[in-house]
């Protein structure tokens, strides 16, 4: 890509990564970049499966290579819904935003998720359906894979966005080597 070609690209991106900043949740918020990128099973190198209690991780550090594909097996051990999300810590806090917006909706009501208020507002199956490639929000009890490829770069931590959940300590370190 010429030099000229890139900067319009990242203008491209800076505006659409507002638009997503202001809109509703969901949708792929464009800043996965940052952390990654949604990997293939197929490439995955192993799996790691990570407990979720209220309000911690079981493991609390994770170590990857640069590059590597991941497949994590996110379990609910907890009473409460709770979320694992990779990104930056920035991320994390634009998302709990988002997240305190699903609470005001009724979309997570403590240990349960209403999936008629996370269909109800989406029209075009994107707002509050929770559907980003980086991340799985789960009730107690569930289990569900995301399968993760780590650029290596940056300071990245999976983290439970869902109100209150990080400040209590829900979140875990990804440790490059
Ligand atoms: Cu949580």
């Amino acid at each position: 890509m010429s030099p000229a070609k890139f900067a319009v690209a990242a203008v491209a991106m800076s505006i659409s990564l507002t638009a997503f900043g202001a809109g509703t949740h969901g949708g792929g918020h464009g800043h996965s970049a940052k952390s990654g990128e949604p990997g293939k099973a197929s490439e995955a190198s192993r799996s790691i499966t990570v407990e979720m209690y209220d309000n911690y991780y079981e493991p609390e550090i994770i170590e990857v290579k640069p590059g590597e594909t991941v497949r994590f097996v996110v379990q609910n051990k907890g009473q409460l819904v709770h979320e694992f999300n990779i990104g930056t810590p920035d991320m994390h806090e634009a998302h709990q935003k988002e997240m305190r917006m699903m609470v005001e909706h009724g979309a997570i009501q403590g240990g349960k998720l209403n999936h008629d208020m996370m269909e109800m507002d989406m029209g075009n199956g994107q707002s509050m359906n929770h559907d980003d490639p980086n991340s799985v929000l789960l009730e107690p009890g569930d289990s569900q894979e995301v399968i993760w490829t780590f650029s290596g770069k940056g300071n990245i931590e999976f983290a439970c966005n869902v109100p209150g959940h990080y400040q209590a300590g829900m979140y875990g370190e990804v440790n490059f080597n």
